[in-house]
C-alpha cells in the first residue's frame, strides 16, 4: 500500500512538473535590440490579459555567414521592459518529418485552451505544433507537415513553403496565410490542424511579395503587412474581407539596417499598437543571420493608414513609458 503511495506522489510530482514549465532567466530590456544575450529572428506576438508572449527565430552565433536556427524561443512580459525567458519550447527536431533542419519563423495563436504553433521548416514544409500553455513545452501536433511544397501551387523553388501567419476572425474562421515570392492563403478547420478548402494564392495590384506575411486587425479593416523587396522593407495593403481584395497602402518600415529581413508582428498591446521586427544590431556580431529583436511603436492617421515606422536605439525602454 505504502509503495503504492510513494509510486502515485512520484507520478503526481513529474506529470506537475511537466505542466508547469518553470521560467528560466528574467532580464531587463534597455532599448532596441531588446534582447542581447541572445540571437533573435521572426518574431510573432500573443497578448492574453496583461501579458505579451514573444515567439521568436533563434539565430544560433554571431557573425554567421548562413541561416542556422534550430530551435525557436518564448519570452513574456507585462511592460516591455522586464522579461521572463522559459526553457527551450520547441525544437526543429520534435518535427522528425523536417529533414531541412530549419527552425524558421512562425506564429502561435490561442484556441479553446490550447496553443498552437505554425512554424515553417524550410524546405520540409509547416507544421504545427500544439500546448496547453503559452510557454509550452509544445509538441508536434500531426506527425506530418500541414502544408508542403505541393500546396504552393504556383512556385517553383523550394523555400515556397514557409513563414505562416495566423489569424483568428470575429466569427471564430481561422485563417493561414504564409509564402515566400507567391502568397498563399486558406481557411483551418475548428481544430487548427486541418486545411479547410482550397489553398488560393493573393494578388492585388501593386502587391510584391517577399515573405513574411502577418495578419492584423484595425477598426474593422484587415491590415495585411509583408516583407517586400530585397534586402526587405515592410510593406501593407488593407481590405474589408480578410480574403481581399486589397488595397496597396504603400511602406510602413524602411530597411532594417544592416539585417537584409525585417519580418515584422503587428500587435495591440495595452491600447497601444507595436511594431516588432527584427534587425543585425548587436555590437559588433550582429547581422543578416545574426539577427536580433526590436519593438517600436506604431501609429495610425484618421484614415486608418499608418504612419511610418521610426525604427529606434531607445525601443522598449521608450515604449514602456506608454505601458501602464
Ligand atoms: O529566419 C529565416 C527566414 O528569414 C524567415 O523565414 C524569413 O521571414 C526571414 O526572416
Amino acid at each position: 500500500m505504502n509503495t503504492c503511495r510513494i509510486f502515485l506522489f512520484i507520478l503526481l510530482l513529474t506529470a506537475g512538473h511537466k505542466l508547469l514549465a518553470q521560467p528560466t532567466t528574467k532580464f531587463s530590456s534597455k532599448g532596441n535590440p531588446i534582447i542581447t544575450h541572445q540571437y533573435t529572428a521572426d518574431p510573432a506576438a500573443l497578448v492574453k490579459g496583461d501579458t505579451l508572449w514573444l515567439y521568436a527565430g533563434h539565430d544560433f552565433a554571431g557573425g554567421q555567414k548562413n541561416y542556422k536556427m534550430k530551435d525557436w524561443l518564448v519570452y513574456s512580459t507585462t511592460d516591455l521592459k522586464n522579461w521572463t525567458e522559459y526553457k527551450v519550447p520547441l525544437k526543429i527536431t520534435d518535427f522528425e518529418w523536417a529533414k531541412s533542419g530549419d527552425a524558421f519563423a512562425g506564429q502561435v495563436i490561442e484556441r479553446n485552451g490550447k496553443y498552437y504553433w505554425y512554424v515553417s521548416t524550410n524546405w520540409s514544409g509547416i507544421g504545427v505544433a500544439v500546448a496547453d500553455r503559452p510557454e509550452g513545452p509544445f509538441k508536434d501536433a500531426l506527425g506530418k507537415p500541414l502544408l508542403t511544397n505541393k500546396d504552393c501551387f504556383a512556385s517553383k523553388h523550394s523555400w515556397a513553403c514557409i513563414d505562416p501567419t495566423v489569424f483568428i476572425d470575429n466569427d471564430g474562421q481561422a485563417w493561414l496565410f504564409w509564402g515566400n515570392r507567391e502568397c498563399y492563403y486558406a481557411k483551418l478547420k475548428a481544430n487548427m490542424m486541418e486545411i479547410d478548402g482550397p489553398v488560393k494564392q493573393m494578388a492585388f495590384e501593386g502587391f510584391q511579395f517577399t515573405e513574411a506575411p502577418w495578419i492584423h486587425k484595425y477598426a474593422g479593416k484587415y491590415y495585411l503587412s509583408y516583407a517586400t523587396g530585397f534586402p526587405e522593407k515592410i510593406a501593407y495593403a488593407t481590405a474589408n474581407k480578410i480574403d481581399g481584395p486589397y488595397t496597396y497602402k504603400g511602406i510602413l518600415n524602411e530597411l532594417a539596417g544592416n539585417s537584409n529581413t525585417n519580418h515584422q508582428a503587428i500587435v495591440d498591446f495595452k491600447g497601444q499598437w507595436y511594431f516588432i521586427y527584427h534587425n543585425g544590431a548587436i555590437e559588433t556580431d550582429g547581422g543578416s543571420f545574426s539577427r536580433s529583436i526590436c519593438i517600436d511603436r506604431l501609429q495610425y492617421n484618421k484614415d486608418g493608414t499608418i504612419k511610418r515606422i521610426v525604427m529606434t536605439s531607445e525601443g522598449s525602454s521608450f515604449v514602456q513609458k506608454k505601458v501602464k
